[in-house]
């Protein structure tokens, strides 16, 4: 079995009970967030081998989430609960049409207690690729040494890394994020995108300025995801495209993340260009259709039967 390796913060996240603006919800359900552990989830549920580092709160909500991981299979063996750091929240507030906005209470993250020196041989130990986002990065600056020391042991056993930009303008400028990921790109084999974001970083999203981004950073899979519209890659110089499957949204945060999970999976079974677009468009429109950011990560069988248009036998 492939073994996939992450790291980054997780958040408890309050999922509002109504649509609308966050000032007029009262209640919330308490759930699990943060994007590469609901990357890890999506690669467990998938069955892969899913490991995922983090630092969390040595409070109730730091073991809610860490026994959720465990719950998933996920390898936690690098997880821990640090005394005296709260766990960070998250409110989402919820559209109509399913999309989302965050608020987060994030000040202290436990994950601020990790040194680049935790990164040790070890922890990439039976890995065969390793995904980190920027999430990750736009928490603090010390992040950024951590991430490259990440990617040089990746390089180093010839692990090929995905990345995936998730710009979060509510905790850093985009110059700042840009300026780290001009670091971390060039050790990137599978850029994952979304359009809206590589916008934002390389200012134009032609075709053939994006070959230019993929030329200049050697990435060998460049990842445009956009949603409903679906997403294309592009590959050993040729484009491939496919539209996105058409589902009612329940909330989309989260569905990023899931398409990631997908990709990996699909990269790693060696599936055809088109193939991997399908499956990744498969499961990120499933996480949309579930509330909460990662409870819609559907296990292979589904994807296929979603795929196909199967139905699944309920009762
Ligand atoms: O991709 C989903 C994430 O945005 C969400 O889980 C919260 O990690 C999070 C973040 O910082 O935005």
């Amino acid at each position: 079995n492939f073994g996939v390796f992450t790291l980054g913060d997780a958040l408890i996240t309050f999922n509002p009970s109504d649509t609308g603006p966050l000032r007029y919800v009262s209640t919330f359900s308490r759930k699990v967030g943060g994007a590469e552990l609901n990357f890890a989830i999506g690669c467990a549920r998938l069955g892969l081998s899913s490991k995922w580092m983090s630092r969390l709160g040595g409070d109730e909500f730091g073991r809610v989430i860490y026994n959720f991981a465990r719950g998933e299979g996920i390898d936690v063996s690098e997880v821990k609960l640090m005394d005296g750091y709260p766990t960070s929240l998250n409110f989402k507030e919820i559209r109509e049409d399913g999309s989302g906005k965050t608020f987060y209470y994030r000040y202290q993250s436990p994950i601020l207690t990790m040194e680049p020196s935790d990164i040790t041989e070890a922890v990439l130990k039976d890995v065969d690729l390793v995904h980190l986002t920027g999430v990750f990065l736009a928490i603090d600056p010390k992040n950024l040494d951590i991430t490259m020391q990440v990617l040089k042991l990746a390089k180093k056993n010839n692990i090929p890394v995905s990345f995936d930009p998730n710009i979060r303008l509510k905790l850093w400028t985009i110059e700042e994020a840009k300026a780290a990921y001009m670091k971390v790109f060039p050790y990137v084999d599978i850029l994952l995108t979304g359009k809206d974001e590589i916008e934002l970083i390389h200012g134009d999203s032609s075709n053939e300025s994006l070959e230019e981004l993929a030329e200049e950073f050697k990435i060998a899979h460049l990842v445009i995801k956009d949603g409903g519209n679906g997403a294309k890659v592009f590959i050993n110089g040729q484009w491939h495209e496919k539209e996105a499957f058409k589902v009612q949204p329940i909330d989309t945060v989260g569905a990023g993340d899931g398409f990631d999970a997908g990709y990996v999976y699909s990269y790693l079974h060696n599936y055809s260009p088109l193939e991997s677009l399908q499956f990744a468009n498969g499961v990120g429109a499933l996480v949309t259709t579930v509330s909460g950011d990662n409870e819609g990560l559907p296990e292979l069988d589904e994807v296929f039967a979603f795929i196909r248009n199967e139905k699944i036998i309920e009762r």
